[in-house]
């Protein structure tokens, strides 16, 4: 066994792709088009195939196709385009389908030191990973074991734990409905509901805004509401980059008529103008322009714009223009009084100064509201990765509601989204804090008595392995180690885990950063084809409108060695639970077996199996929006008085919030590029207005460190250096840097407020020369 020291002498945000040549441009005016064609199949094409490659486009998102792994947009239910895909979604297929494979060779010659020292996109353009390998105590390399050595040692190490809560079971929202079912099972039957996921870090606090305000967790809009809406409010998202395909419907929504808002600190290409790949005209022509209104709000800015939206419609109400919905208040909301009383003494002057924007700027917007009768907001991370990011979400709908925009075609709230199941793997009972019934249905289902205590979600878990409270950390996909915040206190506590374990597809971070001893176990991926006893699979997801979808791998597994996630969890189900009732590997031998558990368990999954076989897909139940049914503490939709809290900006400090570029899938990079927003060659860059540029003594292109700031920390500096400074278009007081390389800027005690949920998007730094 070759053994050398694990720590490295360089910072994980190294990269040494870095040097290549540094172009920074104007961004673009409009998006997609030509350009994003010839991406998505240059991409494909070099990293798959020729043939392979143009075989995955024609059945990307395809009925009998699979799922793109790329986001949750959904697909239109009939009258799907010949190529229902965008540019970044070929680009998370070609990452997949890539013929590279990261095999034993290839981990005999890199040390896991020496790879900590490479960039994020040098780990994972060593293509797929094909065996299981293994890094005992001590060791410098991974090296090869066999599957049933490697569950073995899982289940060894799980029984051996003083009380199953020692334990925790991270998943990615990549992870099909059935795998999902079947992992929160096992990690139930083990004991715990220690399930902590990537909505802890994503829309948790939509989750529990929305689960407050109006009952449901989850959107309440259909791709046909979108589409026939009058006006459309996009808050805090990107969905040129992050969700392409929402372009289209955008582009519908215009031409019947809508108009759009769109609120960011950015002026986000992908909103202002999009020239449609799948029509003549955008190939063409000069395509279509988006948004009708741009609000440059400041960096967590929405709570203050959100109240003087709200100010304007009750203040134009009480002056005889009929714009709020009275009745639809009287009958399903609770709480106005107090919210109209709170709203009224807001002040335009505390608004404009907490949003950074002008009163008649916000009277526009109102303007749009007021002419709207079906009203939809969309939102992602902008929103909800704040220390106040309930408070955004509830507003929201609370601006929603006053115009009865609830449970009614073409109206309604609209969380976009981020892993392609993510909202899934919540519906399948991925969760830290389940509810008493799906404990209870599981209980009747399975003869057996669940844990009734909350587990930990994902910050909480790198809190109990720093304590040594945790001691396996066990992941389903993802990259925890890279993703979460706060490297220093993740891989102090990772490093005193007794066992790590990462189902994979690809090499990351989180491979290098584990345990006394670590495994990774080799997954099938989405799009390859998925063989077990009974035949070939299928697997479901569910996408951001609660429809659910079947997904059928198409091409042949990267390597005979790979097994599926669900082969994974009975396998290890049937190691580390002796005698158990459950047939676990009959499950993995039939993937419909678990489709009628989830029938049995889950209420709107009934006849779960013979509806796929017939229709394909089926939409979920959602009471608000079939029947304007609140489940809420009241009964009714909530108002929910929130204050004005803003960030404290010391003088000479800046907000920045984190972002993703084009080129990048959460934590996996593909390239350094960010074509929308002109940047070429490097991610090392901070997007800042011109004038705080000269007011900090600095120049364009300078390159600087960044430094943070939090009253708590207890670190000793947090720093990441050589970011060159762009000049951009964003308001004053704010900047903006890509995720993840400045993770480590983040203090794991950061969080919103209520949902827990790191505020990626809230970080007081300053800079230095
Ligand atoms: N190609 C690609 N697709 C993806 C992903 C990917 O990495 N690449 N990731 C997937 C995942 S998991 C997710 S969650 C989604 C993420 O999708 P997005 O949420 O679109 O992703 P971000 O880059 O985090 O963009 C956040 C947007 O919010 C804005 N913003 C930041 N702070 C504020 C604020 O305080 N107020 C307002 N109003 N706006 C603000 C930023 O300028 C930016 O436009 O995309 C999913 N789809
Ligand atoms: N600063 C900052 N940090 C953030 C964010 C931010 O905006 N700013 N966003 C947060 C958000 S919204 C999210 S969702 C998280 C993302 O957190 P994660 O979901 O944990 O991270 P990913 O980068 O999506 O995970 C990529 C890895 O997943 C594995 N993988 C891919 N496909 C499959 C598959 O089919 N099966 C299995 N088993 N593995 C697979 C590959 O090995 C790949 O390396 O990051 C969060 N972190
Ligand atoms: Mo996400």
């Amino acid at each position: 066994m070759k053994t050398e020291s694990r720590v490295s002498e360089k910072s994980p945000s190294f990269d040494p792709s870095d040097t290549q040549r540094i172009e920074i441009s104007q961004p673009k005016e409009w998006a997609a088009g030509i350009p994003a064609v010839l991406s998505a199949y240059k991409n494909v094409t070099t990293k798959a195939g020729a043939i392979k490659g143009t075989r995955l486009l024609s059945d990307l998102n395809q009925i009998e196709g699979f799922d793109c792994p790329g986001c949750a947009w959904p697909d239109p239910l009939e009258k799907r385009a010949t190529f229902e895909f965008c540019e970044n979604g070929a680009k998370a297929v070609a990452d997949e389908a890539t013929t590279k494979r990261a095999d034993a060779e290839f981990f005999a010659q890199h040390s896991v030191s020496k790879m900590r020292g490479e960039s994020d996109r040098w780990l994972n353009d060593h293509g797929r990973l094909v065996q299981p390998m293994w890094l005992p105590e001590g060791a410098s390399h991974y090296q090869p074991i066999e599957w049933s050595s490697a569950f073995e040692m899982i289940a060894t190490q799980l029984n051996q734990l003083d009380t199953p809560d020692q334990a925790a079971f991270y998943t990615s929202g990549r992870t099909g409905n059935e795998a999902a079912f079947l992992y929160q099972l096992f990690v139930r039957k083990f004991g715990t509901n220690n399930l902590p996921d990537c909505s802890n870090m994503c829309h948790e606090s939509s989750g529990v805004g929305l689960g407050e305000t109006i009952g449901v967790g989850k959107g309440t809009v259909s791709l046909e509401d979108l589409e026939h809406a009058e006006a459309i409010f996009v808050f805090g998202q990107n969905p040129g980059t992050n969700h392409p395909r929402m372009l289209s419907s955008l582009q519908a929504a215009k031409r019947h008529g809508a108009k759009i808002v769109a609120v960011n600190p950015l002026d986000e290409t992908g909103l202002k103008r999009f020239k449609n790949p799948q029509e003549v005209s955008g190939v063409i022509g000069s395509g279509t322009a988006l948004r009708d209104l741009y609000l440059p709000v400041k960096i967590n800015g929405d709570v203050a714009l959100l109240k003087g939206l709200c100010k304007s419609l009750i203040e134009r109400d009480s002056q005889h223009q009929p714009v709020l919905d009275h009745q639809f208040i009287e009958q399903y909301c609770h709480g106005f009084d107090e919210f109209k009383t709170d709203i009224e003494q807001t002040s335009w002057q505390d608004i404009e100064q907490g949003s950074g924007l002008t009163h008649a700027q916000i009277e526009e917007a109102a303007d749009i509201a007021c002419s709207s009768k079906k009203t939809i907001c969309c939102w992602a991370m902008g929103m909800t990765q704040h220390k106040n990011a309930v408070a955004n979400i509830q507003l929201m709908t609370n601006f929603l509601m006053l115009q009865g925009n609830l449970g009614k075609p073409g109206a309604g709230v609209c969380p976009v989204r981020g892993h392609s199941n993510v909202q899934g793997d919540r519906t399948m009972g991925i969760w830290e804090k389940p509810e008493p019934a799906f404990l209870d249905a599981l209980e009747k289902e399975f003869s057996f008595s669940p844990p009734r205590a909350n587990g930990v979600d994902a910050v909480e878990t790198v809190h109990g392995m720093q304590k040594g409270d945790i001691k396996v950390l066990f992941a389903l996909g993802g990259n925890f180690f890279r993703a979460m915040p706060d490297h220093q206190a993740n891989d102090k506590g990772l490093s005193q885990c007794e066992l790590t374990v990462q189902v994979s597809t690809k090499l990351n971070r989180s491979h290098l950063h584990t345990g006394k001893q670590a495994l990774i176990l080799p997954a099938l991926g989405r799009t390859e084809i998925d063989t077990q006893e009974s035949g070939i699979q299928t697997i479901t997801v569910e996408n951001s409108m609660g429809v659910i979808q079947t997904s059928h791998g198409k091409i042949p597994p990267a390597s005979t060695l790979l097994k599926s996630e669900i082969d994974i969890l009975a396998q290890l189900a049937a190691h580390t639970l002796k005698n158990d009732t459950i047939d676990w590997l009959a499950l993995s031998a039939d993937y419909r077996l678990i489709r009628d558990h989830i029938a049995n368990v889950i209420p709107g999954f009934e006849n779960f199996n013979q509806r796929i076989d017939e229709l394909g897909e089926f939409v979920l139940p959602n009471g608000v929006r079939d029947a304007r049914k609140f489940v809420t503490a009241t009964g009714k939709a909530n108002f929910v008085v929130h204050a004005i809290e803003s960030v404290e900006v010391p003088k000479g400090c800046l907000l920045m919030m984190t972002i993703r570029s084009h080129d990048q899938f959460n934590t996996t990079v593909y390239t350094n590029n960010d074509r929308y927003r002109g940047i070429h060659g490097t991610r090392k860059v901070l997007f800042i207005n011109r004038l705080d540029i000269e007011a900090l003594g600095l120049k364009a292109g300078q390159h600087v460190s960044i430094r943070s700031h939090w009253p708590n920390d207890k670190a000793a500096l947090r720093e990441v250096s050589d970011f060159a400074l762009v000049e951009y278009g964003i308001p004053r007081g704010c900047a903006a840097a890509y995720y993840p390389e400045t993770n480590d800027l983040i203090p794991i005690g950061s969080v919103a407020d209520k949902s827990n949920t790191p505020a990626y998007k809230s970080i007081v730094i300053s800079l230095h020369a």
